[in-house]
């Protein structure tokens, strides 16, 4: 990827850049929409990454090209503003707007953006956009920014420039993987460990539903104000409780059942699912896959039946496996809506199961299913 991108640079700008960085995709394993909640999660940086290959220039210009898409864009350093009709230059003009606002003297730049990461597929590649932005351009202005600053940098990028309310995951997956280490993350005061998770004959499938519905962005907001919701109702009486982290299912059914079932059952799936989580990292501690897997497929379950960010697509691949032998664990990842599955599965039984899933998957929805099998490999790095 280093040379595609150098030659690309220098067909485009006729110069070497002075910088690539890489900044990787991510899975999950267990924790979703739980990180916007101050709950934990435990994701893990993966081997399909962004790359931004970069170079100052003397003027106030900013020329940007995206070689998957063969798309440019051009703008300049005092008009940094998100843009409309596409979407690429946003995550990175988002990161740039973060060093202004820090008050960086930022000067015009050439870059060129490319990518292995599949987009809408749940793998966080505009995350991964961020980061490799962030972390070039705090290399390029040595502004000596701590990675975990980066981190929320990268993340409210997302916020202001895409729109998308986001919660902490994608963009610590990404700059803070550890190569087969996934990582279990405190998402309200951001402590973080790192728990090895090189397993013997097993192996993390991925599975594409090639779909991404148009509901993915608005729905994940809806998602975040109805917990908010939820909150506010727990703390007329508990008012110490600040978010569904420090909320039990016995004050849901006081204070959140009698007043919305709907609202009820995406809180509840919350609360579960931080517990979901904890339970889950014991397993692995103590090696028990089959217990983790068992809680993967609850986890699909409550995405699906009560936080509602499934979709048919996801829903028949999680079906599909659920009483395969091979396969310890599978379920929706990430936002929802589309993307992948995660499964973990036998090493030598994936071939057996691409075989069926893939006819069954295209037959009843239509749509290619493509796979891929992901490792654990390290987070954002100048390569
Ligand atoms: C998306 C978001 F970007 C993450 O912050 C997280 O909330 C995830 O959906 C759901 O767990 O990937």
């Amino acid at each position: 990827m280093k040379q595609i991108i150098e030659s690309a640079f220098y067909s485009v700008y006729n110069s070497s850049p002075n910088l690539i960085v890489r900044s990787p995709g991510r899975v999950n394993i267990i924790g979703e929409h739980t990180d916007y909640n101050n709950g934990f999660v435990l994701p893990a940086a993966i081997d399909k990454a962004a790359y931004i290959a970069i170079s100052l220039r003397d003027d106030d210009e900013i020329h940007l090209f995206a070689k998957d898409l063969n798309e440019h864009f051009s703008t300049d350093i005092h008009n940094i503003k998100p843009i409309g009709d596409i979407s690429w230059p946003n995550y990175i003009l988002g990161s740039v707007a973060q060093f202004q606002k820090l008050g960086v003297q930022i000067r015009g730049f050439n870059a060129v953006l490319a990518s292995d990461v599949p987009m809408g597929a749940g793998l966080s590649s505009s995350a991964a956009v961020e980061c490799a932005t962030v972390f070039a351009f705090n290399q390029l202005f040595n502004t000596n920014i701590d990675k975990v600053k980066m981190v929320l940098m990268a993340q409210k990028a997302e916020h202001e420039f895409a729109g998308v309310m986001c919660g902490i995951m994608d963009q610590f997956a990404s700059m803070m993987g550890k190569k087969d280490h996934v990582i279990q993350l405190d998402c309200q005061s951001l402590e973080y460990k790192y728990v090895p998770f090189k397993l013997e004959g097993i192996k993390i499938l991925l599975l594409n539903t090639n779909v991404k519905h148009s509901l993915a962005s608005s729905e994940y907001n809806t998602r975040r104000n109805e917990c908010k919701q939820a909150v506010t109702w727990v703390q007329e009486k508990y008012n110490s409780v600040q978010s569904l982290r420090d909320v039990s299912e016995q004050m849901l059914d006081e204070l959140v059942l009698p007043k919305s079932k709907l609202i009820d059952q995406r809180s509840r799936f919350v609360v579960q699912e931080i517990q979901r989580l904890i339970n889950g990292c014991e397993d692995l501690n103590n090696g028990n896959l089959e217990a983790l897997g068992k809680k993967m497929f609850e986890t699909h379950h409550g995405l699906s039946q009560m936080y509602a960010v499934s979709c048919k697509e996801l829903d028949f691949l999680a079906d599909f496996v659920r009483h395969n032998p091979a396969v310890l664990g599978a379920r929706m990842m990430g936002g929802g809506f589309g993307g992948c599955t995660i499964n973990l599965v036998y090493e030598n039984a994936i071939d057996e199961l691409i075989a069926s899933i893939q006819p069954a998957y295209e037959n009843a929805m239509q749509l290619p299913l493509t796979y891929y099998v992901a490792s654990i490999e390290n987070g954002t790095e100048i390569i």
